[in-house]
């Protein structure tokens, strides 16, 4: 009887343990990435966004500029954390896993309209990468470049051996004029 008392307690204590260390063990990571975009002289020019409910379910990019030419641009996220501006090639390519071409890379996204005023906003959601991928140990940047992008979608008739390197690494959207930084994740 003594006995049964005994490990009724040693259960109930197990148990609590058990349910404390699940409620502490998932640690949530933020659900929201904020970005502050800037020029190449460092100047803040917009904001990113990316918003992920689960760590499942697609992220929700918000992005908005202003100051920036009226057309067309393309929007990537680049491989490492660090806009060194004003070319920003310390952000390195775009987010890509191994053998993907531009137009399949991760990082790749619908381009910018900006309008006759500078100003440009666009929202869409991608499943392409997670807020972690965005947090790896690089980190990894938003870059906006002062042309448009072609995806890589060259038709045979202009180059019959397919795109060049150039191309299927980037989109030809040329130089880099807008970057913002998203960290790593802390650990
Ligand atoms: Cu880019
Ligand atoms: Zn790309």
């Amino acid at each position: 009887m003594r006995l049964r008392i005994v490990l009724a307690a040693l259960c109930a204590v197990a148990g609590l343990a058990g349910m404390a260390t699940l409620v502490t063990a998932k640690k949530p990571a933020p659900k929201t990435i904020k970005v502050v975009l800037k020029n190449g002289n460092g100047v803040p020019v917009g904001r990113a966004s990316f918003t992920a409910i689960t760590t499942r379910s697609p992220v929700i990019v918000r992005v908005s500029v202003r100051r920036q030419q009226a057309g067309f641009h393309g929007f990537h996220i680049h491989a490492t954390g660090k806009c060194v501006g004003p070319a920003f090639t310390s952000a390195g390519g775009h987010l890509k896993a191994e053998g993907q071409n531009h137009g399949g890379h991760i990082g790749d996204m619908p381009s910018l309209l900006v309008k006759r005023n500078g100003t440009a906003t666009l929202l869409l959601t991608t499943d392409r990468f997670t807020l972690a991928d965005l947090r790896d140990a690089d980190g990894s940047a938003v870059m906006v470049h002062a042309g448009p992008d072609n995806f890589a979608n060259i038709p045979a008739r202009y180059a019959a051996a397919g795109p060049d390197q150039m191309t299927l690494d980037t989109g030809d959207s040329g130089a880099r004029v807008v970057c913002g930084t998203i960290a790593p994740a802390a650990r």
